[in-house]
C-alpha cells in the first residue's frame, strides 16, 4: 500500500522514496502535515491539508449525471441535421464537426483600440470561438469512444490549432464535460477560442518555462516528467507521455499530460505520439469515470506555444485536467481561502493518484503501470 498523507516513518519514506535520500525523512515529515507546495509551472504556492475530507458535509450535493441518453436527440443543437439556436442547420456529419460559436466571446472584426486613463486600462481583443463536436452520437463521451474515434478528436484538435494559429497568437483548445463544469449539453463536444493576446495562464507558464530553460538549458516540463515517471503520482505514463497527478495539483483529481519528447504544439505530434496519446487519454478518462462509477465532470484543455513568430524553445505542449469532484456528489469549492489567499486541497496528490491508478487499472488492466 502506498502511504497516505498521514503516514509517517517507513511508510512515508517508501511513498516519498523518489526524493533524494538525504531529504526523505524531512520530506516525510513535511508532506504528512499541513504544508504548502510550490507549483513550478505557475510560480505559485498552494496549501495541502490532508484528512479534512472527514469533516461533515451538509452542503450542496451534485446531481448524478443522467446516463440514459438517446443516440440522436431531435432537440439537441449539436446533433447532425438539427437546427441551432440562431436558425442555422448542422450538416448530417458522420465523424467530427466544427462551427463558429453562435454566441462567440471573441470576434475577428474587433477594432484595434485601447483605453489608457491612469489606472483604468483596456484593449480591444480580436479573436474567434469554435465549437467542435467530437462525434455525431449524442450519447457518446470521449471516454467511451473507440481508439479510432478518439484519434479523430486528437487530429481535430491538431488541425484546428494549425489553422487558427495562422491567424491568432493564442489557441486555447478545451472541453467542459458535465453540468457540474458548465457544459450546456451532454452531446460530446469541446471548444477552441483563439485570440491576439496571451491570456493570464499563458503569460505565467511562458515566464516559468523560459526562466527554467535559461537556467538549465532544459524544458521545465521535460525535467518534471523525468522526476515523476514511475513515481507515486504517476497514473499511467508510457514511453511517449507522462500522465500524472501533479505534485502541486489544486483540484482533487487534477492531472497533467506531457509528451516526453520536445513538442511545442499539437500539430507537431507525429502519428505514433497521437496514437499513444489516444491510448493514454482513453485510459485516464475511463479511470476517471470509474472513480465514482459515474461520468466524471471536468474542464480540460491544451496549453501550447504561442503562434507569434517568436522562437520559444522552452515551451512544452501539455494538457491540464481540472475535475471538480471530491466525492461522488460533493464538489470541491474554490471559495473563501482559495479566492482570497491561495488554492487549498483536502486529499494529497499521492492519495488521489493511488485512487485514480486503481480506477484506471480496473477499467483497463494493462493501462496504468506507472512508468510502464
Ligand atoms: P459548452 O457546453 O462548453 O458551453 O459549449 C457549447 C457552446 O455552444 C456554447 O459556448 C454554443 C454556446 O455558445 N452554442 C452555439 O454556438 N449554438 C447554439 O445553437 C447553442 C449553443
Ligand atoms: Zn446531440
Amino acid at each position: 500500500m502506498r502511504a497516505s498523507g498521514t503516514n509517517e516513518g517507513g511508510d512515508a519514506r517508501a511513498a516519498y522514496g523518489h526524493l533524494a535520500v538525504s531529504e526523505a525523512p524531512s520530506a516525510a515529515v513535511v508532506l504528512s502535515q499541513p504544508h504548502r507546495r510550490y507549483n513550478a509551472l505557475l510560480d505559485e504556492w498552494l496549501l495541502v491539508s490532508a484528512e479534512r475530507t472527514s469533516r461533515p458535509w451538509l452542503g450542496r450535493q451534485e446531481a448524478p449525471p443522467s446516463v440514459d441518453l438517446p443516440a440522436y436527440d431531435p432537440s439537441c443543437y449539436l446533433c447532425p441535421g438539427n437546427v441551432r439556436a440562431n436558425g442555422k442547420w448542422n450538416p448530417k456529419y458522420e465523424s467530427t464537426f466544427v462551427f463558429t460559436n453562435d454566441f462567440a466571446a471573441l470576434r475577428p472584426d474587433a477594432p484595434d483600440a485601447a483605453v489608457e486613463d491612469r489606472l483604468l486600462r483596456a484593449k480591444s481583443e480580436r479573436g474567434t470561438c469554435e465549437v467542435i463536436c467530437f462525434s455525431p452520437r449524442h450519447d457518446l463521451s470521449l471516454s467511451r469512444m473507440s481508439a479510432a474515434q478518439a484519434r479523430t478528436v486528437v487530429d481535430l484538435w491538431a488541425s484546428e490549432t494549425a489553422s487558427l494559429g495562422q491567424q491568432y497568437e493564442w489557441v486555447q483548445v478545451f472541453e467542459n464535460r458535465g453540468a457540474a463544469m458548465g457544459a450546456s449539453n451532454p452531446h460530446p463536444h469541446g471548444q477552441i477560442w483563439a485570440g491576439d493576446a496571451l491570456p493570464r495562464e499563458a503569460v505565467k507558464e511562458d515566464a516559468t518555462q523560459r526562466r527554467h530553460f535559461e537556467a538549465t538549458g532544459h524544458r521545465l516540463l521535460m525535467d518534471y516528467a523525468e522526476q515523476e515517471v514511475g513515481g507515486p503520482r504517476d497514473v499511467g505514463s508510457d514511453d511517449d507521455w507522462l500522465v500524472v497527478v501533479p505534485f502541486w495539483a489544486a483540484w482533487p483529481f487534477e492531472t497533467l499530460i506531457v509528451p516526453r519528447r520536445p513538442v511545442s504544439r499539437l500539430p507537431d505530434l507525429d502519428d505514433r505520439a497521437r496514437n499513444s496519446l489516444t491510448d493514454r487519454l482513453l485510459g485516464l478518462l475511463r479511470g476517471y469515470d470509474g472513480v465514482f462509477e459515474a461520468p466524471f465532470p471536468y474542464s480540460m484543455g491544451w496549453h501550447q506555444a504561442p503562434f507569434d513568430g517568436i522562437e520559444r524553445p522552452y515551451w512544452q505542449l501539455h494538457a491540464h485536467f481540472y475535475p471538480p469532484l471530491l466525492r461522488a456528489t460533493v464538489r470541491k469549492f474554490m471559495v473563501g481561502y482559495e479566492l482570497l489567499s491561495e488554492p487549498q486541497r483536502d486529499i494529497t496528490a499521492e492519495d488521489a493518484a493511488e485512487r485514480l491508478r486503481s480506477a484506471i487499472n480496473a477499467a483497463s488492466p494493462s493501462a496504468a503501470q506507472p512508468g510502464g
